[in-house]
């Protein structure tokens, strides 16, 4: 039994070796990206069973990223590698602040090849939680009826949905993922979300109106990332705010969300109440932060008790 299993597409992400606007970069590193891959090798470092379900291209860069996600323990055996289309590329432009602006190579996603009817229903009934985010229908094609149908088989056997909006407007417009969002939220069982993505799906960017609203569409978990605000979070009729935890230093802020989901889930899966929780996912997400790449800072297990003080570092 998988703990987490994901569904998303993966890229080869590009990192500039300066910062500054990229049209005057003129070396990058080649790294891995991909939201929701980021949550399986974030749950994986963490000690947890996890899988992911996807199509890369059958090309050097699918077979970087495919082997990746092996030797982090993820499986691997619903990611097929197809002919024709071209692994995603994303490059990034990272200012002086940390701040980042992404540039997609993404129009012709391998993902784009999957059908509804071809999901494994035996492989997604045999996890605790599917993850999944807002990225994968905004890449277009029958991707929306494969993630519908990925929840309805979820749904069938008991599986809880964990949803994360990840709204990339350099991909659809605020009208366009309002419209797909909406369809998607009273299935969600754990709502992982941005403040500035719920004031684009339902109207609402205070928590505790998001809450509020929320309750329409009866998500049993909703957990607000507010970056170096912290997080609040809402469970059972509880609602918990969990103060920030300051990254050491910020080099590349991609990623942090995801590393906070992975955390959050990890937290969740483990009974923990919601303020531990909370303040784990925080912890991950600011130590995401200060390691270049989408998914290098994401800590294992060992790595977020040595930062919480739980257990001393020892340096040699
Ligand atoms: O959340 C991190 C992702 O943004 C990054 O890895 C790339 O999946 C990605 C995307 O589509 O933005």
């Amino acid at each position: 039994m998988k703990d987490v299993i994901t569904l998303g597409e993966a890229m080869i992400v590009f990192n500039p070796d300066t910062t500054g606007p990229m049209k005057f970069v003129n070396g990058f590193k080649k790294y891995i990206g991909g939201a929701e891959l980021n949550v399986a090798v974030g749950c994986s470092r963490l000690g947890l069973n996890t899988g992911y379900i996807s199509r890369l291209g059958n090309d050097e860069f699918g077979k970087t990223i495919l082997t990746f996600a092996r030797g982090e323990g993820v499986d691997v055996k619903e990611v097929d590698l197809v002919n024709g289309y071209p692994t995603s590329l994303n490059f990034k432009e990272i200012m002086e602040d940390g701040s980042v602006k992404v540039f997609f190579y993404r129009d012709k996603s391998p993902t784009l090849t999957m059908k509804p009817e071809e999901l494994n229903e035996d492989y997604i009934k045999n996890a605790k939680v599917l993850h999944l985010t807002g990225i994968f229908p905004a890449i277009g094609g029958d991707n929306l009826e494969v993630m519908m149908e990925s929840i309805r088989l979820a749904k069938k056997h008991g599986v809880k949905i964990s949803f994360d909006p990840n709204i990339r407007l350099k991909m659809w417009t605020k009208e366009e993922a309002k419209e797909v969002l909406l369809k998607i939220l009273p299935h969600v069982d754990i709502l992982l979300t941005g403040e500035d993505e719920m004031d684009i799906i339902i109207g609402e960017s205070e928590p505790e109106a998001i809450i509020e609203k929320t309750r329409e569409f009866d998500i049993p978990t909703v957990i607000i990332k507010r970056g170096e605000l912290g997080s609040v979070g809402y469970d059972q009729g509880q609602t918990i705010q969990a103060d920030p935890v300051k990254a050491t230093k910020v080099v590349d802020t991609v990623g942090a969300g995801d590393g906070f989901d992975a955390g959050f889930l990890y937290g969740y899966l483990n009974n923990w109440d919601l303020e531990r929780s909370l303040h784990f996912a925080n912890t991950i997400g600011s130590m995401v932060v200060s390691i270049a790449g989408d998914n290098e800072g994401l800590p294992y297990y060992e790595d977020v008790q040595e930062r919480l003080g739980e257990v001393e570092r020892i340096e040699r």
